[in-house]
């Protein structure tokens, strides 16, 4: 794929929802590559991502998605991989390289499956449906975290010295934790990347939302 100069011909389309980590992590390398983009927010409490419109856009009916001219995209690791390559002169958040490409893509790949099936659905409990979280996805969370602190203790990112695609697909639901009611606090390695991750050039914090009271355990 050819890079294309900066900025885009127009500013990229981004549907977005507000609290969507998902969202978050296209955000975020918006802001780092500094890609002009129009935020569309859409109201996933009025199912308005299961419209025929949306569903045009995406069929799997989930936001993050964004239009870049005459591309449109859905699926945040996706996104972030369209974005890389179009428009990341640099090379290091994709590398080129194969060993270095598939160490990137070992992370997105965890981001999709260990972090959604552990932290992200722990959020999901405690935050959404405000249930108490069952043991088995806080066990989840906590085996991803461990294999994160282990593996940061070596190096500054998680892909190796300069920050890429990985650490944004891994930083938006590990900075959400807490509101799937889990703590960082055993984790030093973990707490230090996030910080090292947040001192970058145009990072966008995520919004957080209040935790509800915790309901009564349901059975
Ligand atoms: N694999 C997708 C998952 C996106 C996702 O789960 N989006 C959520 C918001 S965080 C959503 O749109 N949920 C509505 C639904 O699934 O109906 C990605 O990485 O973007």
């Amino acid at each position: 794929m050819v890079k294309r100069p900066l900025p885009p011909e127009q500013p990229i389309k981004f549907y977005t929802y507000a609290i969507s980590g998902h969202a978050h992590r296209v955000e975020l390398l918006l802001a780092m590559l500094n890609v002009p983009f129009e935020r569309i927010e859409v109201d996933l409490r009025a199912r308005e991502h299961k419209s025929a419109g949306f569903l045009a856009r995406n069929p799997f009916g989930q936001v993050p998605v964004i239009e870049d001219g005459d591309v449109t995209l859905g699926d945040s690791n996706t996104i972030l991989v369209y974005l890389a390559k179009r428009y990341d002169t640099s090379g290091r958040w994709l590398p080129e390289d194969p060993v270095g490409a598939a160490h990137v893509q070992r992370w997105l790949s965890v981001a999709a499956g260990e972090l959604y099936n552990g932290p992200v659905a722990a959020r999901g409990y405690a935050l959404f449906r405000n249930k108490p979280v069952p043991p088995e996805i806080t066990e989840a969370a906590g085996r991803i975290f461990t294999l994160l602190e282990q593996h940061l203790a070596g190096q500054g990112f998680l892909a190796g010295a300069h920050p890429t695609l990985a650490d944004i697909a891994i930083y938006s639901y590990t900075a959400l934790v807490d509101e799937g009611r889990i703590s960082l606090e055993p984790y030093p390695n973990l707490r230090a990347w996030l910080a090292r991750f947040e001192a970058l050039p145009g990072f966008v914090p995520v919004r957080r939302s209040k935790l509800p009271e915790p309901s009564e355990p349901v059975s």
